[in-house]
């Protein structure tokens, strides 16, 4: 893939900017970097906190294959950020299903995947990436304090962000080509070896129901099967909260 890094001081959202780009026709490897976001985005319209110091980008994909099958590639985006956190810093992160990475439990990066797609085709993706790099955890606001690091609080000094994201956006190919040419199989077992979620007992929140049990594997599809009381259930999306 030819990543072509768009670099800006400051957007609403990157996500924003890159789906835009999609839209003209940017090409897949499009990258979308900016120093500050000023409406950065979590899941369901929550605020994500995006201060100067933090990596907020947002890769366009082009990938052929049908909607359905595109899911994994958020837990693919996640363990790109793990593995690379891992190698350049060898800070060992624990992915939470389904978009977080933690060091020690606590949030280091979050992934924000959207989708433009007709019945059968992918229009384009956007794989949102926010990673707080370079970030005093004290800047935080009081509400996200206590659920977020950052890797200058991790490691008690600054990286360089350029290293980071040029290790990322390799590391995140690699993942994305096997991805295309095996599916999520092979990835899926690698995602596990580093989850967080898998055998803990867990609250989901969906937009019909909340369910607790132990969270006990990961489906084809990128899905959490727990276990219930009434049984297993397959979770396709939702938030997750470990008890
Ligand atoms: C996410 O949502 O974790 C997805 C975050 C994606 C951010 C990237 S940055 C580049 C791209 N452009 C965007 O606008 N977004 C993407 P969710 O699972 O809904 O988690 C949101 C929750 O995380 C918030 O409600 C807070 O509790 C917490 N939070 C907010 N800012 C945070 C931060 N910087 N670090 C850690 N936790 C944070």
């Amino acid at each position: 893939m030819q990543f072509r890094i768009e670099h800006f001081s400051e957007v609403d959202s990157t996500n924003d900017v890159a789906k835009r780009l999609a839209i003209e026709g940017a090409p897949e490897g499009t990258v979308v970097i900016s120093e500050i976001q000023k409406k950065g985005r979590g899941r369901k319209g929550r605020e994500w906190f995006s201060p100067k110091g933090g990596v907020w980008m947002s890769i366009i994909l082009r990938p052929k294959m049908s909607p359905s099958q595109a899911a994994p590639l958020t837990l693919i985006a996640g363990l790109a950020v793990a593995k690379t956190l891992s190698e350049l810093y060898n800070l060992k992160c624990k992915l939470k299903w389904p978009n977080d990475v933690l060091i020690n439990e606590k949030k280091v990066c979050g992934v924000l995947t959207e989708i433009s797609a007709g019945i059968d085709r992918i229009d384009y993706i956007v794989a949102g990436i926010g990673i707080n790099a370079n970030i005093d955890i004290d800047s935080f606001p009081g509400e996200f304090r206590g659920v977020a690091t950052t890797i200058k609080n991790e490691l008690n000094k600054e990286i360089l962000r350029d290293e980071l994201v040029e290790q990322l956006l390799e590391e995140f190919e690699k993942l994305y080509k096997i991805f295309q040419k095996q599916g999520f199989s092979k990835l899926k077992e690698e995602w596990k070896k580093s989850a967080s979620t898998i055998g803990r007992k867990v609250r989901i929140i969906t937009d019909r129901r909340t369910i607790e049990g132990i969270a006990r594997d990961l489906g084809e599809n990128g899905e959490l099967f727990v276990e219930t009381q009434e049984g297993i259930e397959k979770i396709i999306s939702g938030d997750c909260i470990h008890l």
